[in-house]
């Protein structure tokens, strides 16, 4: 059996040495690019370019390298030297390409020219962006535009992503899902419901200000490195952290500053969280009532020694709804189920309960950890409930904090890309352009998926990402996607969405955001917002990877203008001329918070387009914020049972999503492979394996359909009891369509119900 020192992981600081080296590494590769490299100076600096990889704010006053080793991944992937050309295509049929892993596949490099797939031949031919502008128009406009669906991932710009919605709704839909679908969707919904705000209320700011942080189901190191800085130094400074993770996660364990010499030097690191908690695979509901539970009881004794309150009672009273049936929910919850649902003992809650009663300002951290849940609305809610209690939202140095996924997946969603009529400005639409905006509610990523499985979609666009790999029952939608009629990809790398096709099938590619982008009026500036709410300018320096290539907004206002009758008030090649004339549209639909767009978007740090929330103004149905009452504590909708375990899938520090940028997990110290199951050496030994063996996962959902991975070698690894981990997205296949958050439909990609079988 295995022991404990066989247990794979990583005992270094994030930062530090690993990262040098990992950068090295990546640096090294690119030794004779001096224009790729050169880019990286230049790198989430005012009136530089803002990184394609994570959300992470850009600081008023970047450090002399304001990236970090994904970030410099990300920047010279785009700029890689490979190009998947015609005559690549040429010589591979796409049924080949089928076999190619996902790093095979997006490591042939860029896209050179547009391509039609060609049915007679299984392969892709070029073609001219005049041909491919034409068919996609004329198929368009042939089928019910309710039966399209536009979808979005968080890359392209606050430009093309306005120009995008407003194509849908001209075309005649709100069919617009994006990746937000698949990632904080879940806060979206909960965030508006409970504060009236979909988005975070922090800024970078209160980093500096905070006592505490809580950190659920969020990973610093690999997904957001740049926030170690502000997080050590606000350790530094005596801040407490508190994580709860049933992985042990470096970046939330200690830290390295790769830019400090003295530290590098000296090996010194800094502890990050004062206390790390392995809480089970959805049982996060459970600690957050223990923790108020605490709340509560610290507050009754202090009340009753002191006549000194531990809750905050005048801005419950004044500015919050429901708190008495919250408390009276949690003072009735027994300590018994608690330490049940979530696996951490009364001592471990109470003890980081402690932290949260003497901080008086303390910021709210969360993840993927919490939103891909079953109960994702109620881990988002019950953690509001936990911070209104101490009026921990709308004061400086506290807030909700949900760290963003893709670099512009929040601004997608300010500027229009939304399935919901009620969050967009229909009404200055219907003024500014003169239609009528359609307002029933579109597909969101789940009913889309749904719907093409009854095969009743007709046509899919693709505003960049990889739909097909990063959604959950994929072999199944991959199974019914032929029979939609048509089929459009607009991407800057080859990957396995491109390889599904409708009957009539076309691949665009397009510049990246290093990629000088001249048009009529001029070489174009884009912007983008930050997790923060900041919106920055980003211009582009870099020679394009081919001549053939066109941007987004130029690829996006040529589908329109072929698909739409002309309009005196819609002008798709002026606002393609000059990207300012639709920052003034975007300034004139969204007045409040885009004003002086243009003036303001080089303001160092970005501007900030405001939260009402923070200002607790409320705008939820109640006009307060809203206390709620979680269904229950369980994280799962499927009971325990012997052999049933929950399946958490994770991202390695050598992936971006779905684009796999090699085979190390310097982080989990796992290398060489993906193809891993994750599991404690007690439940090894309880399964009857043993390290190394390959292993099948088999789903355990309770719909009838069979889903499997097999090939996984099993890899000792520190984790809870009765949870396993392996990577997204080679595990999706095992997490159902239907497995997903009630409040928002988020699919829950953490907490899967699964066996292995040997
Ligand atoms: N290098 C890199 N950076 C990225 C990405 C990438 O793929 N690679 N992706 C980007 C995108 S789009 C996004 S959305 C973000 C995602 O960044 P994160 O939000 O960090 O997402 P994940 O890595 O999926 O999972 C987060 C953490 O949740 C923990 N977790 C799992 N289940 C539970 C649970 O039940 N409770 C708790 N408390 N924790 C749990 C996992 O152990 C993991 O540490 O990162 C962005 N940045
Ligand atoms: N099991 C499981 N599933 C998950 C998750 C999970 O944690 N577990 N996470 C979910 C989350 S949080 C997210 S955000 C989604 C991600 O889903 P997506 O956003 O759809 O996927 P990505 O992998 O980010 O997309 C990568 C592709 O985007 C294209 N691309 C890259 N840059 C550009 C660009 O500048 N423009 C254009 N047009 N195209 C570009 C390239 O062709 C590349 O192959 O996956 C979700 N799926
Ligand atoms: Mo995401």
């Amino acid at each position: 059996m295995a022991d404990r020192d066989d247990v794979v992981g990583y005992d270094g600081p994030a930062g530090g040495w690993g990262s040098v080296k990992g950068m090295s590494k990546v640096l090294a590769k690119e030794r004779n690019r001096p224009a790729a490299l050169a880019q990286l100076a230049r790198q989430n600096k005012p009136k530089g370019f803002m990184c394609t990889s994570c959300a992470w704010g850009k600081p008023a006053e970047p450090h002399p390298f304001e990236f970090c080793e994904n970030g410099a991944k990300a920047t010279l992937w785009d700029l890689t030297p490979n190009r998947c050309t015609p005559e690549f295509f040429a010589k591979h049929s796409v049924t080949e390409l089928k076999t190619w892993k996902d790093f095979d596949l997006e490591h042939v490099g860029r896209l050179t020219h547009p391509l039609r797939y060609d049915h007679a031949t299984d392969h892709y031919i070029e073609c001219s962006w005049d041909e491919a502008f034409a068919a996609i128009g004329a198929e368009l406009r042939a089928i019910d535009p309710k039966k399209a669906i536009f979808y979005a991932s968080g890359r392209a710009s606050l430009e093309t992503s306005y120009l995008y919605a407003l194509f849908a709704r001209l075309y005649g839909h709100n069919n617009l899902p994006d990746s937000s679908n698949m990632c904080h969707e879940t806060t979206s919904v909960a965030l508006k419901k409970t504060i009236g705000a979909p988005v975070g209320t922090s800024i970078l700011d209160d980093f500096e200000h905070c006592d505490a942080m809580f950190f659920f189901g969020q990973n610093t190191g690999s997904n957001s490195p740049r926030f170690l800085h502000p997080l050590r130094d606000a350790v530094k400074r005596g801040c407490k952290v508190v994580t709860f993770n049933p992985v042990k996660e470096p970046g939330l364990v200690a830290f390295t500053d790769p830019q400090n010499p003295f530290e590098m030097a000296t090996r010194s690191e800094t502890k990050i969280s004062c206390q790390y908690h392995q809480v089970k695979p959805g049982g996060d509901v459970a600690v957050m009532i223990g923790l108020a539970k605490h709340v509560l009881a610290a507050e009754d004794k202090s009340w009753a020694e002191h006549k000194v309150h531990v809750l905050d009672v005048d801005f419950i009273e004044q500015h919050t709804t429901g708190f008495a049936e919250f408390e009276a929910m949690v003072r009735a919850t027994d300590w018994a189920d608690i330490e049940r649902e979530s696996g951490l003992s009364r001592a471990d809650i109470e003890a980081a309960g402690q932290v949260y009663v003497e901080a008086d300002r303390t910021i709210g951290i969360y993840g993927m950890g919490l939103t891909q849940q079953v109960n994702g609305f109620d881990n988002v809610a019950t953690y509001v409930n936990l911070l209104l209690m101490k009026g921990n939202i709308g004061r400086v140095g506290t807030g909700m904090s949900p760290v963003r996924g893709h670099s512009n997946v929040q601004g997608q969603r300010t500027v229009g890309i939304s399935e919901k009529p009620e969050l967009v400005p229909m009404d200055r639409l219907r003024e500014l352009f003169d239609f009528e905006p359609p307002m029933d509610h579109g597909h969101n990523t789940v009913t889309a998926c749904e719907d093409l499985l009854k095969g009743e979609i007709d046509a899919f666009l693709s505003l960049g990402g990889n739909f097909l790999r990063a959604i959950p029952d994929l072999e199944r939608i991959e199974a019914a996607w032929p029979s939609m009629r048509l089929t459009v990809q607009i991407a800057t790398k080859l990957n396995r969405s491109h390889l599904i096709n409708g009957k009539v099938a076309y691949l665009l590619p397009c510049l990246v955001r290093t990629e000088v982008d001249k048009q009529a009026g001029g070489e174009q500036i884009v912007t983008i917002e930050d997790t923060f709410s900041h919106i920055h300018g980003s211009i582009a320096t870099h020679e394009p990877a081919s001549e053939h290539l066109k941007s987004e907004v130029a690829i996006v206002a040529g589908i329109a203008k072929a698909t739409l009758d002309p309009h005196p008030k819609v002008d798709w090649d002026g606002w393609t001329g000059d990207y300012a004339k639709v920052r003034k549209l975007i300034e004139a639909t969204y007045p409040e918070e885009f004003h002086d767009f243009e003036e303001r978007m080089f303001t160092p740090g970005g501007f900030y387009r405001g939260n009402s929330a923070r200002e607790r103004v409320w705008k939820t149905e109640s006009g307060k914020a809203e206390f709620t009452v979680p269904r229950s504590l369980s994280g799962t909708d499927i009971p325990d049972a012997p052999g049933r375990l929950r399946l958490v899938t994770l991202r390695s520090n050598d992936q971006f999503n779905t684009t796999i940028y090699g085979y190390d997990d310097r982080f989990r110290g796992i290398s060489g492979t993906r193809d891993v199951v994750l599991m404690n050496p007690k439940e090894i030994e309880k399964a009857g394996l043993h390290k190394g063996q390959v292993v099948t996962i088999v789903g355990d959902s309770d719909d009838g359909i069979d889903r499997r991975v097999a090939g996984l070698k099993v890899v000792p690894f520190d984790l809870p009891d009765g949870c396993i981990a392996g990577y997204y997205p080679e595990l999706n296949p095992l997490v159902p369509l239907n497995w997903h958050d009630h409040g928002s439909q988020t699919p829950a990609a953490k907490a899967v119900p699964v066996r292995i079988v040997a």
